[in-house]
């Protein structure tokens, strides 16, 4: 199968990487320099299981791209300029598996195709160009935006299993996408602000912390009908933080790097949308603070 990973960081390469290596001819669009290495010596993918260098195709140029499936990874503050390049190519479905809320609406504006959502917990640190190691394997999770069947259940499951990634369609993609929120909201945000790898949070004060994240995160949900409980998301966020102990999380990597951060579509969402409960005392402490953290962070660097 044809396959566009159209969001080449780290994983975005992860999942283009292990595509290609699964026998899909995978395009990876991308930045230089790392899409030159891509090039010109391949993409080295280091997995628990060993260690690859697969060739996939890779461009800096996302216009014009024709294929069975693309895959969306960009960073949510890219989906618009992704859906303009996504809308002038051909697919047979398009897939966010991307961090935060609303880049299934994004894209669905723009494109003419079949648009899906998906969660992905799989752990990824672009180490240089070229280079990507699995740093926890997770699972991809895809299905239609509002929940039920689509038409391209069938084309994704094929696209994804037969790809090697542990994968699955579901039929509630709100409820799992308010689950992945929950895990964004307690291990992005917490890791970031304390400059801590996934697994310093399975205990002391910022296991309290993302477990807090967590339950304002599920009771925000509960408030626009989908149901998430809190002990559901608390063990999310756990299992989660367990399965990528060793991981850098997205949002400590663009900390890091000097990089603006999904903060507006993580924690500043669910403040947003605790805002529209009616009828309920829905009070965000721990997002709210967060969210104001980071946006004076972004501020103090000019990345807002
Ligand atoms: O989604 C992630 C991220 O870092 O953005 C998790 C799954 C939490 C892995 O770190």
């Amino acid at each position: 199968m044809r396959i566009v990973v159209y969001g080449a960081g780290s994983l975005g390469s992860l999942l283009g990487g292990l595509l290609q290596r699964g026998g899909h001819d995978v395009t990876l669009v991308g930045r230089d320099p790392h899409v030159a290495t891509v090039r010109s010596e391949g993409l080295r993918v280091e997995t628990p299981g060993g260690v690859e260098t697969v060739h996939p195709d890779a461009t800096t140029d996302g216009a014009d791209l024709d294929a069975d499936l693309a895959l969306v990874t960009v960073k949510a503050f890219d989906t618009e300029t992704a859906a303009r390049d996504l809308a002038t190519g051909s697919f047979d479905a398009v897939c966010s598996l991307q961090n935060g809320m609303g880049n299934e609406a994004t894209l669905a504006a723009r494109v003419d195709y079949p648009v899906y959502a998906g969660t992905v917990t799989y752990g990824a640190i672009l180490h240089e160009p070229g280079r990507v190691e699995c740093t926890g394997v997770g699972e991809v999770v895809v299905g239609v935006h509002d929940g039920g069947t689509g038409p391209a259940d069938y084309l994704l499951e094929r696209a994804l299993v037969d790809g090697g990634l542990v994968a699955a369609v579901v039929d509630d993609m709100p409820r799992r996408l308010w689950e992945k929120l929950a895990v964004n909201a307690g291990i992005n945000t917490v890791t970031a602000l304390t400059r801590s790898e996934n697994g310093a949070l399975l205990d002391g004060v910022a296991n309290g912390l993302a477990r807090d994240a967590a339950r304002e995160t599920a009771r925000v949900a509960r408030g626009h009908d989908v149901s998430l409980s809190n002990r559901e998301a608390v063990e999310s966020v756990e299992d989660v933080a367990e399965a990528t102990a060793a991981n850098t999380s997205s949002m400590l990597q663009d900390i890091q790097s000097g990089r603006r951060t999904e903060v507006d579509a993580i924690t500043g969402y669910v403040v947003d949308r605790a805002g529209e409960v009616r009828d309920a005392d829905v009070d965000v402490p721990v997002c709210e603070t967060a969210t104001r953290l980071l946006r004076a962070w972004e501020a103090a660097r000019g990345l807002r």
